[in-house]
């Protein structure tokens, strides 16, 4: 029997596609950066099935590549050649349990974010996750990529909220880490081998994920701030005063927000006059005892008195919350309808970040004309130092001829003070180079051991990260 034979044996006729026309949506990826090869796509439905479709590869010779949702920004989901099967997680996608007292969901790798999200609340529990892609992306990938989004300075990353995984690793086997427990300290933290590890090491397969009790309130706020050393000193006293209560703390660019409003009709500046370096901020509780817009309200005060803050529209309803969380969540398909963007998802302590904006421009002076679209995540030190063609300039052209240029320049001042070249988006294939280059060589080394050790046949996601 081929290949494709055994799969099919395995999966049935829905479970495998082979044709060319079906495979298509799975092959490129969600930025348009690769198109994808691979023998076949492969749905498995059960763990049992993902390590038997691990096996059958790995009899046959083929290497296996895991996609979640593929909604990554870096090539890691996208395979590579006629002797690779693409596994597709999405009809792995049972909540298998949801506890209320331990404050835990156990998931399946395909569950969709979104669908979690739902599914916790109807029991009156939170799963803090959140990002734009959350209406597709899937756990699994979430934790492989150790995804980040916007309540990670309050709740953590996808990786800080996994408690226990389940894996098929390289050999067929099934690594059995799907521990509730929040004590458990018998020798290596081996979860943790894979969270990040894009599917290099193993194939996530379900997780035990970290619940919260429901926030019962949130107070957003839209701030103008006179220059980028007060969006710093404003985190700092937001979170003095608010009894560690921020949640996100989205940095903005005048350029980002301009990017929205020409893009989408229906979106309007929350200030008429412009301002150069804009905060959402929000606050939220998960305790109704006392309001927290007196302390938002406060917060505000001592900032504008100290010349932090110099205008600020506060959400009076939920509508206009979501409307202000619109506006941040529509950047990048703004970016995406101006001719797309090259994006950087750079990191630094938050402390030195003025430093950093201040330095940037001067390290792009070799690429030419070309506007810069800047915000994200600035209460957990990461931004996105967007980088697109002039106006009028062609995108296409742009990116090729400046691509490298641009990213080598700001990933090596991310290096230089001591930041990160990948806070969120991870390596995938697009950014195997500046992880050859900028990461510690001692690192590389024990990366490189621990990937030939647990997958000796590099037959696990084989081209991507190291
Ligand atoms: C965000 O923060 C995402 O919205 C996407 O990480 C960033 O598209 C981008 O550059
Ligand atoms: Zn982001």
């Amino acid at each position: 029997m081929t290949l494709i034979e055994r799969l099919r044996d395995l999966l049935g006729s829905t479970g495998l596609i082979s044709e060319a026309a079906e495979m298509s949506p799975y092959l490129s990826d969600e930025r348009g950066l690769y198109q994808g090869i691979a023998a076949c796509v492969a749905l498995p439905r059960t763990t049992e099935e993902v390590a038997q479709v691990v096996r059958i590869c790995r009899a046959e010779g083929y290497a296996v590549v895991p996609q979640g949702g593929n909604t990554g920004y870096c090539g890691g989901a996208s395979p590579d050649g006629e002797r690779q099967v693409l596994v597709n997680l999405y009809r792995l996608n049972r909540i298998r349990d949801i506890d209320p007292i331990g404050f835990t969901a156990t998931v399946e790798a395909g569950v969709i974010l979104a669908n979690l999200h739902t599914a916790v609340a109807e029991s009156g529990l939170f799963f803090p996750l959140s990002m734009g892609s959350e209406g597709s992306c899937q756990i699994g990938g979430n934790l492989a990529t150790n995804a980040g989004g916007l309540a990670v300075l309050r709740y953590g990353t996808a990786g800080e909220l996994a408690m226990g995984l389940e894996v098929v690793l390289p050999s067929g086997e099934i690594l059995d880490c799907l521990t509730p427990l929040r004590k458990d300290n018998t020798g290596y933290d081996l979860k943790s081998l894979f969270l990040g590890a894009e599917g290099t090491l193993g194939i996530i397969t379900a997780a035990v994920l970290k619940l919260f009790p429901a926030p019962t309130e949130h107070q957003t706020a839209w701030l103008a701030l006179p220059d980028t050393e007060s969006v710093c000193k404003l985190l700092s006293l937001a979170r003095s005063l608010s009894g560690d209560t921020v949640t996100s703390f989205e940095y903005i660019s005048q350029a980002s927000l301009q990017f929205v409003t020409s893009q989408f009709d229906d979106i309007q500046c929350p200030f008429t006059a412009q301002h150069p370096h804009q905060v959402l901020m929000e606050l939220s509780g998960p305790l109704a005892v006392e309001s927290l817009r007196p302390t938002l309200e406060s917060i505000l005060a001592q900032a504008m008195e100290q010349g932090l803050v110099t205008d600020g529209v506060l959400a009076d309803s939920d509508r206009q919350r979501r409307q202000l969380w619109r506006i941040r969540e529509s950047i990048p398909q703004a970016e995406k309808l101006a001719g797309g963007s090259v994006k950087h998802d750079i990191s630094v302590a938050i402390a030195r970040i003025p430093a950093y904006l201040a330095a940037a421009p001067e390290r792009l002076a070799g690429i030419g004309a070309y506007r810069a679209s800047i915000y994200g995540h600035i209460g957990d030190g990461n931004l996105h130092y967007n980088v697109l063609a002039a106006a009028g300039g062609d995108p296409q052209a742009f990116r090729q001829q400046h691509a490298a240029g641009a990213s080598g320049a700001l990933h090596q001042l991310a290096a230089e003070m001591g930041g990160s070249f990948s806070a969120e988006h991870g390596i995938g294939k697009l950014k195997k180079e500046d992880l050859a280059h900028f990461k510690d060589e001692t690192a590389l080394q024990l990366m490189r051991a621990l990937k030939k050790t647990l997958d000796p046949e590099n037959m696990m996601n084989p081209g991507k990260m190291l």
